[in-house]
């Protein structure tokens, strides 16, 4: 029931009045303030992060809310993973838990509470337990390689993760598999100011013992590496030492043999040490710049440890090779060059050993496919992100935050519908935002963004990041949902605030300004063949097996699919694998902006408020009844308002909702009786009812102070 007693504000936005934005942030602010952090709308749990520990998780609190159903105790995410476990479990249904919000919301910690409760709820005995530890244990793993200090979150995850948890016909956990989105590769050669690289580099310069530093050829300390920020290198409250034995340990139960770990390891000291090649600027006999490396101690290590040629790698770092179907041609590179190369190569092997390291615990917690299962998955991945300047990485974490948006708009709408017809309740149509519009603006096959940049990676001839801007810019001058400085000046429509390398895509969540610098970079990725070569050739199986096209027997003119193709089909992926399975939100709303506790500031949640559609989320969840409930429940709650079924009743719970309701006069227009829920339109009944009840309880009270004084 969604008035607890001693409940602070509304536990669910649907009975929220005046439904606006104001009264909206004033409801959530309330029960912040009084460390109520969950908040309904329907079945969406809103979380706001507390910043603090609060007594709420652990055994007990599981106990507790694996024995209730949704809305009888308060707002939890417990809550909301019992009814998906139960669902599953009992009505055979897999499911799916999203969780958005932007960064430092509380999404990870969000998807762990889910995990942790739903591992505490499922099967027991042996084989059960240790699928469950494996499970459990992938978390430290992926977020020693996958998450950094940022300046918005101390452990930011900087990929995106889809996971299915696979169960039996009981409920007991088989395995999962998961997958990964995006990993932020550019954090591995360069991070802001006050931000760090990837945990792992930190973990093991802290953690590793003199033999082991030895055999992975690094010094102590973080000083001493150019690819890690001098400015920062511990973060409060987090032992990098003792997470590393953590990470270590969470390997081999996942089941990384000794071997394996210390090759992840070696790849991860080669990525650091690649960092430390100095290249400096060299000539050729004709004048031509060229490059060099200053030092090769760095380099020959590398050779050693993983058993590569330093030479060839020198040589692949400071030219190139084109190769036509004739002939080869060498051509040297400058500084800059070679360091673009040297820097290319470290994010290629850092981001290949993270998908390496994500298929390696898949292949541990792989469940076999004769098994018929129950599947579900917990999506924990970035929100919708508008910065100072957006580039490529902003528009492609855009994108999929407007595709999660249809879905969630096309579910929930589903799930009412599907409701009201096992219910037997006439269907009301709903109007609401689509915005297919704007997805298929970006992802149209032949006509979207995506497929333009595409075009123009593959274009032979000169290709720029403008002669790109200018195609989209011809293409959509009419589209209502793009701008840019073009498509204004036509429109005699002068915003300054928009750069001319820029274009402007009108999201559901607001207008995002991208700057189309090295977007066709970062969408060709592409890594000097010369360099996959050196690296086919290590005698590491580990990194050779990171680079299958270095294998010359591979065709060097096949071309690997683009950065944006491949999100665009792994999105497509995930939709299809989320339309397939029953929606649960959670949804992660960032109090403040200095991590404090017990700060919250309206003009931030209100942006996010917006870009989560929270409102329209209300609204849709109210647009035909706002609130439902069982006969029984709702019996339970309210007979004491009627003379026919207070103090007893006999008769079954649908009469009896029947009489309580005509006895207060309740117009049948707010009304209708489903086959187990009684339906109520508006809000303000339901305050009317609660209203009516408190003024009897007070009634039903002084009654019997009365009678007991009577009694003295
Ligand atoms: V990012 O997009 O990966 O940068 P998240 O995942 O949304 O981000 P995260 O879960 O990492 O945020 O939470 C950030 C920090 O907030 C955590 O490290 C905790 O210190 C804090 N937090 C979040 N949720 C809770 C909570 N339920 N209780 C206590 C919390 N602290
Ligand atoms: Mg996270």
């Amino acid at each position: 029931m969604s008035f607890q007693e001693g409940s602070v504000g509304v536990e669910d936005l649907v009975l929220l009045e005046p439904l606006e934005e104001g009264s909206l942030l004033k409801n959530l602010k309330l029960r912040y303030e009084n460390k109520e952090i969950y908040t309904y709308i329907g079945n969406v749990v809103i979380s706001v992060n507390p910043y603090q520990q609060l007594p709420i998780y652990g055994p007990e609190f599981i106990a507790k809310y694996r024995d209730y159903t949704f809305y009888e105790l308060k707002p939890h995410i417990y809550a909301l993973a019992n009814v998906a476990y139960q669902s599953l479990r009992d009505r055979d249904r897999d499911q799916c838990i999203l969780i958005t919000g932007e960064s430092g919301a509380g999404k990870t910690e969000a998807s762990k509470l889910v995990m942790s409760y739903v591992a505490a709820v499922c099967g027991r005995g042996e084989q059960v337990n240790s699928v469950k530890e494996q499970l459990l244990q992938s978390n430290p793993v992926l977020e020693a390689f996958g998450n950094a200090k940022t300046i918005r979150n101390d452990n930011s995850s900087r990929f995106g993760k889809y996971m299915d948890i696979e169960f039996d016909f009981k409920g007991s956990p088989l395995g999962g598999v998961i997958t990964n989105y995006l990993l932020e590769k550019s954090r591995v050669v360069k991070q802001l100011k006050g931000e760090r690289n990837f945990h792992i580099f930190y973990q093991l310069l802290a953690g590793a013992d003199a033999q082991l530093l030895k055999a992975l050829k690094l010094k102590q300390g973080t000083s001493g590496y150019t690819y890690l920020n001098r400015d920062v290198s511990r973060v409060d409250g987090m032992d990098d030492a003792s997470n590393f034995r953590a990470v270590q340990s969470a390997m081999t139960v996942i089941g990384f043999s000794k071997d394996e770990i210390q090759q992840v390891l070696e790849v991860t000291s080669l990525v650091l040490k690649l960092g430390n090649i100095e290249l400096k600027d060299e000539f050729q006999a004709n004048g031509i710049p060229a490059s060099g490396i200053c030092d090769r101690k760095d380099i020959q290590e590398i050779g050693e440890m993983v058993g590569l040629n330093s030479e060839e790698l020198e040589r692949a770092l400071c030219s190139r090779t084109r190769e036509t179907a004739k002939e080869k041609v060498v051509t040297v590179l400058n500084v800059i060059q070679a360091q673009y190369a040297r820097d290319a190569l470290a994010k290629n092997i850092y981001s290949r050993l993270f998908d390496w390291i994500v298929n390696r615990i898949n292949e541990s917690i792989k469940v076999g496919t004769g098994e018929k299962k129950k599947v579900m998955g917990v999506l924990d991945i970035y929100g919708f992100e508008i910065l100072e300047d957006n580039s490529f990485e902003q528009f492609v974490i855009n994108y999929c935050n407007e595709k999660l948006q249809q879905v969630f708009i096309e579910l929930t709408l589903k799930e009412e519908q599907e409701e009201y017809k096992r219910e037997g309740i006439p269907w009301t149509k709903v109007d609401y935002f689509d915005n297919g519009i704007i997805c298929n603006l970006i992802e149209h096959n032949q006509r979207g963004i995506l497929a333009m940049l595409d075009e123009e990676c593959l274009r032979p001839g000169v290709v720029s990041d403008s002669t790109f801007l200018a195609k989209l810019n011809q293409l959509f001058s009419k589209h209502s949902h793009y701008e840019s400085k073009v498509t204004q000046n036509a429109q005699h429509h002068y915003d300054h605030s928009m750069g001319l390398s820029c274009f402007r895509i009108c999201h559901y969540a607001g207008k995002v300004t991208y700057n189309v610098n090295s977007f066709i970079d970062k969408n060709n990725d592409l890594l000097f063949r010369d360099l996959s070569q050196v690296m086919w050739k290590a005698q590491q199986p580990l990194l050779r097996s990171l680079f299958p096209e270095g294998n010359p027997k591979e065709s060097s003119l096949k071309r690997p699919p683009t950065a944006g193709a491949q999100f665009k089909s792994s999105v497509a992926v995930l939709m299809k694998n989320l339309y397939s399975k029953n929606p649960n939100y959670i949804r992660c709303i960032k109090p403040n902006e200095q991590k404090q506790r017990n700060q919250f500031s309206s003009e931030l949640v209100a942006v996010q408020a917006r870009y989560l559609g929270l409102l329209e989320n209300v609204r849709v969840r109210r647009a035909g009844y706002a609130y439902r409930q069982g006969y029984k429940a709702f019996l339970g709650r309210y007979r004491l308002l009627s003379r026919s079924t207070w103090p007893s009743w006999n008769g079954g719970d649908r009469e009896g909702v029947e009489k309580v309701l005509e006895s207060l006069i309740v117009s049948s227009e707010e009304l209708a009786f489903g086959k187990t829920k009684i339906f109520i339109r508006s809000p303000k009944t339901l305050f009317y009812l609660e209203e009516q009840r408190r003024l009897r309880l007070q009634q039903l009270a002084t009654l019997i102070q009365k009678t007991y004084r009577g009694w003295r």
